[in-house]
């Protein structure tokens, strides 16, 4: 039994210390949710991502407990009209970042599983390459700080 057990418990403690190296690389800053009425199908995420490490790093999606799905999205205007597209992932060079902000890239939050006010916060977990490592952030919901005439959702 023991014998069949330690190769397992080897490759687990592999995995977790290349995550935990990995994690400190993608910094997480400003997360912030837009404040919507609670029947809001959808909610938009906002953050700047930092690539603090010497390697490129690609984001390639998020997760959350208190989301049913996350993807993540482009707005581009078109013709005067603001369009989304889906983006696979986010691709950050050593020192670069990314700013998620409104009218332009940002998480789309799909499917709420519980009631998100104003002042309370989602944690959301961002998966980086393969898929193996992760950083988290808590987000918090708050008002944007202007009217956004792209905003569309
Ligand atoms: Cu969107």
């Amino acid at each position: 039994m023991l014998r069949h057990l330690l190769p397992l418990l080897v490759l687990a403690v592999s995995v977790l210390s290349g995550a935990a190296h990995a994690e400190g690389r993608l910094v997480i800053e400003n997360a912030w949710i837009r404040a919507a009425p609670p029947a809001a199908p959808m909610r938009a995420g906002y953050a700047t991502l930092r690539n603090v490490g010497d390697a490129p790093l690609l984001v390639r999606g998020a997760r959350s407990d208190a989301f049913g799905d996350i993807t993540l999205h482009a707005t581009q205007m078109d013709d005067g009209i603001a369009r989304m597209r889906e983006l696979e992932e986010i691709k950050l060079a050593p020192g670069e970042q990314a700013v998620l902000e409104p009218g332009g890239k940002h998480l789309m939050l799909m499917r709420p599983l519980r009631e998100l006010n104003l002042a309370e916060t989602a944690t959301i977990v961002f998966e980086i390459g393969g898929g193996t490592s992760t950083a988290t952030a808590d987000f918090i919901v708050r008002e944007a700080a202007e009217a956004d005439p792209t905003d569309h959702h």
